[in-house]
């Protein structure tokens, strides 16, 4: 069996080259200026004093980028009542206003990084402050303070899925009505590697060259066209090693148009690192949608309605993906793995004084996630009901199902996964356990939480790839995602290889962009195995088919006599044969190949089993075991999924125990923007973890498979909040929100006490 996976070695030993690790000759550097306060007016910008500064090179304020477009936000749909998106622009600096603290307002370019940031520090901006509005809900109120005067009451979308008449005939046949209001926090992505660029223009073939961190260059390159002005063939976009994008290394960034614009006014390249305290104030942020539920319920405790009115907060401007993410990411397995004959969804998408949202790890999904399960363990508990019993009694047992509102499953097994999860978790037993924590003082809880997700469709009309040989019979695979974590370099080997008959040592994954560019999607959600990985093996398919003549020639046989066997094509019958890498080395280029395809969503699956334990007197959470169980459909490499099903969990446990990104009500100034204020998770964090598969493979794709990447955190966000809450409600506690942090925990259980 294969040890690790064939990026290990490169990443371990510092042989990766990430964003910072590349050079130009006569490169400048760049710093940005970054607003310090939410919301205001600028009233002047004095660039004098930073231009003379020792080492400046230029200062660019808004005004002169006026030549670029705005980032591109767009909706290929409609929202209630016909009402259209509204994309107030978003320049690459701030243009008249900031709308928060860390918009960027000036692009300071020096010899150096840190004489570009002193000069930074001398511009002086004259601001006439604004109120400021934080949170979706207050955004929303008549006569909040607007985020940009085109949006009246800062709404972007009034967006809704699913039949409202229906559904509310459901709500008013039900024997009982049960909601559920839950906040779903904000959080920061906090990839390892901070954004940065390099930005060149070369003048003799008029083309931009970034480099930059991305989770793929095609959707850079065309985002980047936009802004710019630009065929995107007129854009190179180079990304080796990105130190992880969890979503947000998905879209454009401002600064990296400004870098560009710039180096191409100055005709020098120019590179900008950020900091970590920039990706706190100005990467993308995620989530903070706050829900109301409702459960319609026949007299039997079957689920025959459900309906959700959401408020999302989308920051002060739209992320190219925001909409999406924060609509069809959120409803589109709207009735999760229940079959509810009537669904519908309401989401208002609202501007605010805060960083721009869009995706993190679930794009959208862990909120319905959330949303569903709180809100159906709510309901068990209410009605005094064991909570996996309760929702056994709802699951979608028969496929293909359609759900209310959104797609169609092909496939799954709901209650076998239900089963299985109880069963290795040891459900039956629990209340000895529970006596037995309660002897010692500790309240332990067990959390339960089914989910599905519909991974990544994909923008692209088409997932391009391309197979080329060396003359050392070594295959590249190129292809349009991006390997930043998920071990594609192995994966994608395994399935060429395995065709191929061929070791993965022998085979390079490549990113395209670098000199030719692929058609395709970014690595996003969860679809690169199921997608992307799925063309790679008919492509190996089709590279056998299309060395068959060439073979026959080799070999002086008839097309029809070879066969291909075990790397080998042979004369059908005779031990007459030539290996595909060497008949490739002998006809250089002609064995390699492009090939296209596109396979759309599946359905990937589990329920996840927690059990925590919280000693009252420090409110300190413990997670002492933790049950995944997850229809993954076929599986090509159960190391790399058992990684990513790790990873993904135990950021949700981040987002349940401790992560949370507050701004302050008034100021609007980020109160955690540094990992003094804003805990990420640790490796102990999640105990016992025990990761169990229920395949049901997918005819959706050739390979059978269904994504994993982000299965981890959907599932774990509503488990483990449904853990403490089962912890804390025999001491009183009836409500509480993310993040179950120590002081929150004991503040709750003091609060029932008084
Ligand atoms: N895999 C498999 N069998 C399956 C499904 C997947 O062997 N049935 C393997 C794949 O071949 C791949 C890995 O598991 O090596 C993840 O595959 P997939 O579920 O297709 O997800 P993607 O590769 O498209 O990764 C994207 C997903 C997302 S959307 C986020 S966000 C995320 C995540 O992956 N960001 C990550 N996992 C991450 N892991 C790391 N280390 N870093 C990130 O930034």
């Amino acid at each position: 069996m294969l040890k690790g996976r064939l990026e290990d070695d490169r990443m371990l030993t510092g042989r990766g080259r990430y964003v910072s690790d590349w050079n130009l000759p006569g490169q400048a550097h760049g710093h940005f200026l970054r607003s310090d306060r939410a919301h205001a007016e600028i009233l002047s910008i004095d660039v004098e004093s930073a231009l003379k500064h020792g080492g400046v090179i230029a200062v660019l304020t808004g005004e002169d980028l006026i030549d670029l477009k705005s980032l591109p936000a767009a909706l290929p749909y409609k929202g209630r009542g016909g009402m259209e998106l509204i994309n107030p622009g978003r320049p690459a600096l701030a243009r008249g206003r900031v709308r928060f603290v860390g918009d960027a307002v000036a692009l300071v370019v020096a010899e150096s990084a840190v004489a570009a940031q002193d000069a930074a520090e001398l511009i002086q901006v004259a601001y006439r402050d604004l109120p400021a509005v934080i949170r979706a809900p207050q955004a929303l109120e008549p006569g909040a303070a607007r985020v940009h005067e085109g949006v009246p009451g800062n709404l972007v979308l009034d967006y809704e899925s699913g039949d409202e008449a229906k559904t509310r005939a459901a709500f008013e046949a039900a024997a009982r009505v049960i909601g559920l209001e839950v906040d779903i926090s904000r959080v920061v992505g906090n990839p390892m590697e901070p954004r940065a660029c390099l930005a060149a223009f070369d003048g003799a073939s008029q083309r931009y060259h970034l480099y930059a961190c991305t989770q793929g260059v095609a959707i850079m390159r065309n985002q980047l066209s936009v802004v710019l002005g630009v065929p995107p063939e007129a854009i190179r976009v180079i990304a080796e090693e990105v130190g992880g994008g969890f979503g947000v290394r998905f879209n454009l960034y401002p600064e990296y148009c400004a870098a560009l614009f710039a180096a191409k006014k100055l005709g020098r390249p120019v590179k900008w690192s950020g900091t970590r305290a920039e990706v706190f104030l100005a990467d993308e942020q995620a989530r903070d949608v706050r829900s109301r539920g409702e459960l319609a319920l026949d007299a039997g405790g079957r689920i025959i309605g459900m309906r959700f009115d959401m408020t999302a907060n989308l920051g002060a401007y739209l992320a190219p993906t925001g909409p999406f993410i924060n609509t069809m990411g959120i409803v589109n397995c709207l009735s999760g793995v229940y079959d509810v004959p009537a669904a519908y969804a309401r989401i208002r998408l609202a501007l605010t004084n805060t960083a721009p949202m869009a995706a993190y790890r679930g794009a959208g999904r862990p909120i319905m996630s959330y949303a569903i399960e709180r809100l159906v363990d709510h309901a068990a508990s209410e009605l005094a009901m064991d909570p996996a019993q309760f929702r056994r009694k709802s699951m979608v047992t028969t496929f293909p199902y359609r759900i209310a509102a959104g797609f169609e499953y092909d496939c799954g097994d709901f209650v076998g996964v239900l089963d299985k999860a109880l069963r290795v978790s040891e459900w039956n037993s629990f209340e000895k356990r529970r006596n037995e924590s309660k002897s010692k003082g500790r309240l332990r809880g067990r959390g339960i939480a089914t989910y599905i997700e519909a991974t990544g469709a994909g923008f692209a009309p088409q997932d391009q790839i391309e197979m080329r040989w060396g003359e050392d019979g070594g295959l590249t695979l190129y292809t349009p995602t991006h390997n930043h974590g998920q071990g594609h370099e192995t994966t994608f080997a395994q399935i060429v290889g395995g065709v191929l008959g061929i070791a993965i040592e022998k085979i390079t994954l490549r990113s395209a962009g670098a000199d030719f560019y692929l058609l395709g999607n970014a690595t996003g959600g969860s679809r690169s195995l199921a997608a992307v990985g799925s063309v790679f093996l008919l492509g190996a398919h089709e590279l056998v088919k299309k060395g068959m003549a060439l073979a026959a020639e080799q070999l002086e046989a008839a097309a029809a006599d070879i066969e291909f066997v075990e790397g080998h094509y042979r004369i059908k019958g005779t031990d007459r044969r030539i290996a595909i890498q060497q008949l490739a080395s002998k006809n250089p280029g002609q064995l390699d190949l492009q090939y296209q395809n596109k396979f759309g969503a599946c359905f990937p699956n589990g329920c996840h089993i927690a059990e925590v334990e919280i000693e009252p007197e420090t409110g300190e959470a413990e997670v002492l075991s933790y049950v995944a169980c997850d229809d993954a459909g076929n599986i090509i490499n159960h190391q790399i999924v058992e990684g990513q099903m790790q990873g993904g969990l135990t950021q949700g446990a981040g987002q349940v125990f401790s992560e949370l990104a507050v701004y302050d009500a008034e100021s609007g100034q980020l109160l955690t923007g540094s990992f003094m204020d804003y805990a990420m998770p640790r490796a102990g964090l999640v105990n016992g973890i025990k990761l169990v598969e229920h395949p049901v493979p997918t005819k959706l794709n050739p390979l059978g498979a269904k994504g994993v990447g982000e299965a981890g955190f959907t599932g774990s966000l509503p488990a483990l909040m449904n853990a403490v809450l089962d912890a804390l409600r025999p001491a009183g506690v009836r409500h509480f929100e993310m993040p179950a942090t120590p002081r929150r925990v004991w503040e709750a259980l003091q609060a029932v006490r008084e």
